[in-house]
């Protein structure tokens, strides 16, 4: 960790990194607010002493949680534009990008939410996986448009973030009926849609999302129940066009695993060869997924390319996080 990173951005760093602040939209969120409030705290004596404030700021920011693609483009759009001869301009800039990023966040939620919401109708059930506010946002609206819903959620395992999609659901007047994600494939019978947020979208349409969903999305198919996945184009991971593949975070066992079960599973406390793996993410393959629902449209995965490289095609130099940037 940077010594001279300042208390915001480290503050807003621990809460992504131990998920107190999680799911993709949320990540970009507190990650450009914490870009702006480092900039505005900043008393530089000069551009080039701004600018490795805030690349030690990205970085911190940047290597907390590899996998949701928003946070590195909530980083690159937040500083996309460091040029500038005075710091005041300067600072004036990423105050500027880090409150337009978070307003363009929460219009892309609520526009991608009304084209969702079309494709639900009065008297559906939908299954959700984990907990997506691009997901949600596509019930409100659907609720909003005077249709009637009702939810299967899973529980969603090790975290539990189920919960949180269920109590926002029962807030919201949804009828929920939770069930442990072992139980998915009997209750899809039941179910209209699978609806389910993304972490990053790659350029093949592949959907990397909590892990379970592919799992879910495959049963999905075999069960003729079509997949919905509510991705704003903030995650779609433009790396994945030049062949860069999406990093699967790997967390830590003591969140599938206590000590004393550890103990009492293995050979002691310490055993070698007991080995617990914790991937937080998976990814779900194009055919597998029947729509992919941003605020631009909804797509066929293996059509979101072209949207990608309209929107992330030009993108090339140093990353605002990289060491040698100056
Ligand atoms: C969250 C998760 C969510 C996506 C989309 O994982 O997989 O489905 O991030 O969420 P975690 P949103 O809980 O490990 O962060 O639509 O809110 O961006």
């Amino acid at each position: 960790m940077d010594r001279d990173v300042h208390p915001a951005v480290a503050d807003a760093a621990e809460s992504i990194a131990s998920m107190e602040i999680r799911g993709a939209a949320a990540i970009a969120d507190a990650a450009a607010e914490a870009l702006g409030e480092r900039a505005a705290a900043s008393e530089a004596d000069s551009p080039a002493a701004f600018r490795a404030e805030m690349r030690a700021a990205a970085r911190r920011l940047h290597e907390t949680r590899p996998t949701a693609v928003s946070l590195p483009n909530a980083l690159r759009y937040v500083l996309r534009d460091t040029e500038g001869d005075t710091v005041e301009r300067l600072r004036r800039s990423v105050e500027s990008s880090a409150t337009e990023f978070r307003h363009q966040l929460d219009q892309a939620q609520d526009n991608l939410g009304q084209i969702g919401a079309n494709r639900l109708r009065d008297g559906d059930t939908i299954m959700t996986h984990c907990h997506s506010t691009d997901a949600l946002s596509c019930v409100r609206h659907a609720l909003d448009d005077g249709k009637e819903l009702t939810a299967v959620v899973k529980e969603t395992r090790p975290r539990k973030q189920g919960h949180i999609t269920a109590r926002q659901l029962r807030k919201l007047g949804v009828p929920v009926t939770l069930i442990v994600d072992n139980a998915a494939r009997r209750y899809l019978d039941d179910v209209d849609h699978v609806l389910v947020g993304a972490d990053s979208i790659a350029a093949d349409g592949s959907v990397i999302n909590k892990i379970g969903t592919s799992g879910l999305a495959v049963n999905a198919r075999e069960r003729g129940v079509p997949v919905m996945v509510a991705a704003q184009t903030l995650k779609l991971h433009p790396a994945t066009m030049t062949g860069h593949t999406v990093e699967i975070e790997m967390r830590d066992e003591s969140e599938v695993l206590a000590d004393d079960e550890r103990a009492d599973i293995g050979r002691g406390a310490d055993d070698p060869d007991l080995a617990v793996e914790n991937p937080a993410f998976d990814v779900t393959p194009p055919r597998h997924v029947d729509a992919i629902v941003t605020e631009r449209g909804q797509f066929p995965p293996e059509s979101i390319v072209t949207l990608m490289r309209e929107l992330f095609g030009d993108q090339h130099g140093e990353e605002p996080w990289e060491e040698t940037l100056q």
